[in-house]
């Protein structure tokens, strides 16, 4: 199926965001010409560049971004490093790295600004990585202070559980850990990510993508928002929000960037809660 580009003119969201607020999931694409994609890539994406990106963020009303590397750019972390760079104060990053990364690399990511790298279990977008390398990395990121970011599918929680509780940073959890929200907020599978947040304290999630987990759809993804509400207002002070932009891989839609700010006031109805999500989570977590 051909790839389906970013919204070209997102809706001026009603939602005013806190004063400060992160974007805290996002990516940039190329331009190609200039940062080529992997050749190991599973799909091959628009370009989608840091200052279209930085132009989106102030018209939703945000202050920050924390990029994301993507699949498509495999371990090669020049386009984000090359963002960050240019956003200064205004961008961190999450970077992709093997085994082999000196630490004169990871020295020099994070003087660009990155603060954590991204594990990715979902077999559509990488080849699977041993789950020993993976922890090898994490010791030595650990030493940087950085944390991990986590995307793996909920049919795969329970597998992967015995290795996260091994991981000895701060762990964020994309998108919720993807529930299948058909099954609704009580399913041994959602619950089963609830306990784990109950029980791990290092555990965060990010309350992000309704586009890719609803079946209702835009603009509202109701179906989605029981699932964000939840965890919003359990876990208060661990919870990140972001926009996915430009949204690798949709099929079903594309969304428009500023109907998705305008799901955040109901997945976080009071005013304290949106201050720690948009504002005083990512912050901690990013800029501290
Ligand atoms: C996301 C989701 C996806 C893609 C990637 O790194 C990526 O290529 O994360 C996806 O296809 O579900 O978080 O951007």
């Amino acid at each position: 199926m051909s790839y389906m580009p970013f919204h070209p003119n997102p809706s001026k969201p009603a939602f005013t965001p806190p004063v400060g607020a992160v974007d805290a999931h996002c990516h940039v694409f190329g331009p190609a010409d200039k940062f080529p994609f992997a050749p190991e890539r599973k799909y091959t994406p628009c370009d989608a560049s840091k200052d279209q990106l930085f132009a989106l963020r102030d018209h939703l009303g945000f202050s920050r971004n924390v990029i994301v590397q993507a699949t498509c750019h495999g371990k090669d972390n020049r386009a984000l490093v090359d963002a960050l760079k240019s956003a200064g104060e205004l961008a961190r990053g999450v970077a992709s790295v093997g085994p082999d990364v000196t630490d004169a690399e990871l020295q020099a990511m994070h003087r660009a600004g990155v603060r954590g790298v991204r594990f990715n279990f979902v077999k559509r977008l990488v080849d699977a990585t041993p789950k020993e390398v993976f922890l090898g990395i994490a010791s030595r990121i650990a030493e940087l202070g950085w944390h991990v970011v986590v995307y793996f599918e909920a049919e795969n929680l329970e597998e992967l559980i015995p290795f996260l509780k091994e991981i000895p940073t701060t762990i964020v959890v994309d998108h919720m850990g993807r529930p299948d929200v058909a099954k609704g907020v009580d399913h041994p599978d959602f619950q089963r990510f609830v306990d784990l947040m109950a029980d791990e304290q290092k555990i965060w999630t990010k309350v992000s993508c309704p586009e890719r987990l609803s079946v209702e759809g835009p603009p509202d993804y109701s179906d989605v928002v029981p699932f964000s509400r939840l965890l919003v207002g359990r876990f208060t002070d661990r919870v990140l929000w972001g926009t996915d932009w430009p949204h690798p891989n949709m099929k079903s839609h594309m969304p428009d960037d500023g109907k998705l700010v305008d799901v955040i006031p109901n997945i976080a109805p009071e005013k304290d809660q949106q201050q720690a999500l948009l504002v005083d989570n990512p912050m901690r977590l990013y800029w501290s």
